[in-house]
């Protein structure tokens, strides 16, 4: 809570002021908000448009939950550091002791602010409120809060001031949900008997409206309101709809993710359709398999190991070659990458996060240009990840084909040439197999991601191919290209499968062109719901036929590969596969396909 007044206005004329401040308060709170929804794709282009620059981001998860990192009362405790409140099952009596052991004696919002920058990062989402309800900030509305603590003092304040003055745009998470607030509704399971607690989520919404505008009106302008926690069933649609725009109505230019409201599919995180608030979809953990119409914004979020709050015992980190491709294979699909780092309790970063940002900024000094205002690949299918901007392809060679070839198939522009971006040196354009290509030399120039400058007359256009083997011999027969035969039968490109498998003579069918007969293992990738498995499959080409019967994946948004046996492919040209089946009655779907896959039988 916020210190003495020292002014000499009389004790009556403090009261009227005190009433009228209130009246205006809850005038303020009580107008319905402007609807902002209703932008033009082109006002919404201009909005984003610092966003889809940026592509790459920091995600900050910071909190009381830095200090136990993971372990309480000498126990390990499973799960996400962040979540140990709720895994550990404090009651908040006793985790609010933390509060007087929070002390970042090392914070140098400086130092993160030269880390995200020398790393390529372009915004910093910090977690101003988590789960637990701790307010990193000095907050007029809560003494649960960084004032309270032996620190004292506002840390949110001085990183958006370094973030800005280095040209990051600041950007700030919020919980929707709040383990502490003693109006939020529902109280926490593990601590129902919290004295005090009046569940009332208007009164709750006042708060956090208050708190937003502090955090918007008193360290804007912001890049992003990044909102979580809205699953809960006391947050509903409506009042999604109505704190995306009061958001939107304190800064109009700020952009809201799709967590404000509560139209997000799952973890994989882009929003349902419907009239749905929020700007981008979220990811989470996850990329995914495909690109979007224009319009349609993004951004996976994910951690650098496996957790998002630091925790002192979670050493599995990606690699750096992980990390980078992850960067490459989202901005070949159009989306933004926001890389997590958990900090320690003292405020400093771990070392494993400072190496692989430093590692990661070594790879952009020398391809950002092919992450920075790119756009998502022109082809339906290519074995290498691909960027485009204005008349320039990025080809990005995360291993170098064994035919020393990357091929361009249904390019329609003619390639003016291609050079490795990161040293400048010219590669040879030809044609092979009917399509541009482009030889590579043995040694790649970069160990992590390769990146080829392509220079193409006009802007990059491509044409459908047909479903070719690949090099390696694989033949990949994706959802998003296969011709559907039956009523139900739908493509999704959300879970980027197909799903709606209702009669039996219900079909999904491909053409493809083999280059090398063989034996092929066929392999299937779907989800099934728990619930739904126990149906009957059937893959056939020509008079040959593999069956299998589907388990459950856990879910229908969580996809599994299955083999289902072997073919036999007596010669080169033009196949047809086909896939059936049978659902159990009592199931909703058969699966969501996401494809099949050739695999070749090695000799
Ligand atoms: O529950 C949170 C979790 O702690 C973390 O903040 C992630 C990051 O996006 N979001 C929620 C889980 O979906």
């Amino acid at each position: 809570m916020n210190t003495s007044f020292h002014v000499s206005i009389p004790a009556h004329a403090r009261v009227a002021l005190f009433l009228l401040a209130g009246a205006l308060a809850t005038a303020r709170a009580a107008e319905p908000a402007r609807e902002f929804r209703k932008e033009s794709p082109a006002e919404r282009a201009a909005r984003m448009a610092w966003f889809t620059e940026a592509r790459f981001g920091m995600f900050i998860t910071w909190g009381l939950y830095a200090i136990p990192a993971g372990e309480w009362k000498g126990k390990e405790i499973p799960g996400i550091g962040e979540w140990i409140m709720n895994r550990a099952k404090i009651p908040l009596s006793e985790y609010r002791e933390l509060v007087k052991q929070f002390n970042p004696t090392r914070y140098d919002p400086q130092e993160w602010v030269r880390i995200a920058q020398r790393a390529g990062m372009r915004y910093i989402v910090i977690t101003s409120k988590h789960h637990d309800g701790f307010c990193l900030w000095d907050s007029k509305e809560t003494d649960y809060d960084v004032a309270s603590t032996p620190y004292g003092r506002d840390l949110l304040r001085p990183l958006a001031d370094a973030a800005r003055a280095a040209g990051l745009r600041m950007c700030f998470y919020y919980s929707i949900m709040d383990w502490q607030h003693p109006n939020y509704d529902p109280l926490p399971a593990w601590d129902k008997d919290r004295p005090g607690h009046r569940p009332d989520m208007d009164a709750y919404v006042r708060y956090m409206k208050a708190q937003l505008r502090e955090l918007i009106e008193g360290m804007g302008p912001l890049g992003i309101l990044w909102f979580d926690g809205e699953w809960e069933p006391t947050w509903t649609h409506e009042r999604g709809v109505d704190l995306y725009n009061y958001v939107r109505s304190l800064q109009p230019s700020i952009i809201v993710n799709n967590r404000v409201d509560k139209g997000r599919k799952g973890m994989a995180g882009m929003t349902a359709e419907g009239e749905f608030a929020g700007d981008y979809g979220t990811p989470e953990q996850e990329v995914p398999s495909r690109s979007f119409p224009e319009g349609v914004y993004w951004e996976s979020c994910m951690t650098m190991n496996d957790t998002w709050g630091y925790k002192k015992h979670d050493h599995n980190w990606k690699s750096v070659t992980q990390l980078i491709r992850t960067l490459v294979d989202i901005a070949s699909k159009g989306g933004n990458f926001l890389l997590n780092v958990g900090p320690k309790a003292d405020g400093t970063f771990p070392p494993e996060i400072v190496e692989r940002l430093e590692a990661i900024g070594q790879w952009m000094e020398k391809n950002g240009e092919s992450i920075y205002g790119t756009t998502a690949s022109p082809f339906a299918r290519l074995r290498q990840r691909c960027t485009k901007k204005n008349g320039r392809l990025y080809v990005h060679v995360f291993e170098r084909p064994a035919s020393g070839l990357v091929t361009l198939p249904g390019l329609t522009n003619t390639i003016r040439g291609a050079k490795w971006l990161a040293t400048g040196a010219a590669l040879e354009v030809l044609r092979h197999e009917d399509a541009p290509a482009i030889r590579i030399p043995e040694l790649l120039p970069d160990p992590h991601v390769s990146t080829i400058q392509v220079d193409v007359d006009g802007i990059p256009a491509t044409l459908p191919v047909p479903i070719i083997q690949d090099d390696d011999g694989s033949v990949e027969l994706p959802g998003s290209d296969a011709r559907l035969e039956g009523a139900s039968l739908r493509y999704d490109m959300l879970s980027d499968s197909i799903s709606g498998w209702a009669a039996t003579d219900d079909a999904v069918r491909w053409s493809f062109h083999l280059r090398k007969p063989g034996d092929y293992r066929i392999e299937i990738e779907y989800a099934c719901a728990k619930g739904d498995e126990g149906g009957d499959v059937q893959v056939t080409i020509v008079d040959q036929v593999v069956t299998g019967r589907l388990e459950t994946s856990g879910s229908s948004h969580r996809f599994h590969r299955r083999e289902l046996g072997t073919i036999r492919l007596t010669e080169p040209g033009e196949w047809t596969a086909v896939v059936r089946g049978r659902k159990p009655e009592t199931a909703k779907t058969l699966m969501h396909l996401r494809g099949v896959r050739l695999l070749p039988v090695a000799r």
